[in-house]
């Protein structure tokens, strides 16, 4: 049962083993024991933990009581919004009744067959089958193995090599950080391994010609790919991944010719395409999954965050029928994690969708929250540290400029954003900053009033910073 939150409170008791202290304690501790992912250390030291005790619906509540609106869904996955106590039942109930079993071998546990079966129903094209894994990184790597095993069982060997886009994010595991185009991700590892190429995505803000409208640089980006192939040769091509809007790199909307040009590019050139699902799937874009909002079908699909709605760690890598007959031409496949299909997050994963389906969470964003987002962050246009707004369904982002005509990036990247995301969490609204990006995707939950108060602050945020820089 979810504790009640007492705001104000200075010394806090999260869970039955954690003793109650305060918030300088508890950041003396992490900053002793703990590596966070994506940051500094001597950023995290000097600035501090922001220790996160309870959440209810939309909004944190931090270890000094303070409840913040949470514009980012936790790290893009909290669909349902927090406190969920059929959400939580259902893993209480089911680790009563079985804890753990695998699906090795010939084993299977009723949640996890069931959950294959909804997510075949649930998903666009000739979509049947899923192989379960724990984190968005662990399924991208599992496309990496299947889909080169799938063109060895085809008999071209050759056809191995990935094509993904710069600012893609795929995760951190080596063959997903691969996938992913980011050099400061690349740099830790000797990344990317061999096999892997990036081409431009349509980012027409950062990337388009001064001449070019946001479609003209989308075609412009379906022609890298099919440049990139003819460089490298069909026949050594294994398979193009993206996402349908790229979300970690800074909410990347595609013009709507973008992906059908890449589809096209992908069959006549016998490259498996693959959507990279896991934010945009389960409803973010307003359709239970971007590929059916930008009209394509892809070959195989990632999908986690938003399946539990982040209560338990749990992905899928999805696949037409035509891919698992060819698979299983090949006998066992040796490929497989300890908690593939785990019971309690597959039970949660059900639950989950019943929930969406029951509440019509889907249609509410696609006829209702989504429009109204997209228009009142649009308002943030008149902003003149705003250099363009992006976003569809309840995904968004503000892209800061110092100017808005020529398009001008900051130099350096990165400090603005940075700054700007401070500011918006001293309103009391958290975003996520990526370069001068900032960047929304807010539980689906989220109701027209918390939308006000999310560009109220945002506006405040955004005005502060600019008024750091001079511009205001
Ligand atoms: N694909 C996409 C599209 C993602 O956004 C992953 C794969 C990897 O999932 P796991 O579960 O392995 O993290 C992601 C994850 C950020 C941020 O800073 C984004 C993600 C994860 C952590 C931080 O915006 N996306």
């Amino acid at each position: 049962m979810p504790r009640p939150h007492q705001p104000g409170r200075q010394s806090v008791t999260p869970t039955a083993n954690t003793a109650p202290t305060d918030t300088a304690t508890w950041q003396d501790i992490d900053r002793r024991h703990h590596v966070h992912p994506f940051i500094d250390p001597r950023i995290l030291a000097e600035k501090g933990t922001r220790v996160i005790v309870g959440a209810d619906g939309r909004h944190l509540v931090d270890s000094d009581g303070r409840r913040i609106l949470d514009a980012m869904g936790g790290l893009w996955c909290v669909n349902l919004g927090y406190g969920r106590e059929e959400l939580a039942r259902a893993a209480y109930d089911q680790m009563v009744a079985l804890p753990y079993y695998n699906t090795f071998f010939r084993s299977a546990p009723p949640p996890t067959i069931e959950l294959a079966r909804v997510l075949a129903d649930l998903t666009p094209g000739d979509i049947t089958h899923a192989f379960f894994s724990s984190s968005g990184s662990e399924a991208n790597d599992t496309i990496v193995r299947l889909v080169r095993r799938y063109w060895d069982l085809k008999g071209q060997p050759a056809k191995k090599t990935f094509i993904s886009r710069t600012y893609a994010y795929h995760g951190s595991t080596m063959a997903a950080a691969s996938l992913g185009g980011f050099e400061a991700m690349h740099a830790v590892g000797d990344l990317p391994l061999p096999g892997f190429e990036h081409v431009m995505p349509p980012y027409w803000f950062a990337m388009g010609r001064a001449d070019e409208t946001p479609e003209e640089t989308g075609a412009r980006a379906a022609r890298a790919l099919e440049k990139k192939i003819a460089e490298l040769g069909a026949d050594r091509v294994a398979a193009f991944i993206g996402e349908p809007v790229i979300g970690a790199g800074g909410v990347i909307v595609p013009p709507d010719n973008y992906w059908p040009e890449i589809q096209r590019i992908c069959r006549e050139n016998d490259i498996l395409l693959v959507c990279d699902e896991v934010i945009t799937g389960f409803g973010r874009t307003g359709e239970w999954f971007g590929s059916q909002k930008f009209g394509i079908e892809p070959d195989l699909m990632t999908i986690a965050k938003g399946l539990t709605s982040g209560y338990l760690p749990m992905s899928a890598v999805l696949m037409t029928g035509a891919v698992f007959d060819v698979l299983s031409e090949g006998g066992v496949l040796p490929h497989g994690y300890t908690y593939s299909g785990h019971p309690v997050a597959a039970a949660v994963a059900l639950e989950n969708i019943r929930l969406m389906k029951e509440e019509g969470v889907v249609e509410r964003v696609k006829e209702d929250t989504g429009p109204y987002f997209q228009a009142r962050i649009r308002e943030l246009n008149d902003h003149p540290l705003v250099g363009e707004v992006r976003g569809v369904g309840l995904l968004g982002s503000i892209e800061l400029s110092r100017n808005k005509t020529t398009r001008e990036l900051f130099d350096p990247v990165g400090q603005v954003g940075a700054l700007c995301h401070e500011h918006l969490y001293a309103e009391g609204v958290v975003f996520r900053a990526m370069r001068d990006v900032v960047c929304a995707s807010p539980p689906l939950t989220i109701t027209r009033a918390e939308i006000d108060e999310l560009v109220t602050m945002a506006r405040a945020g955004i005005d502060r910073t600019a008024r750091d820089l001079g511009m205001m």
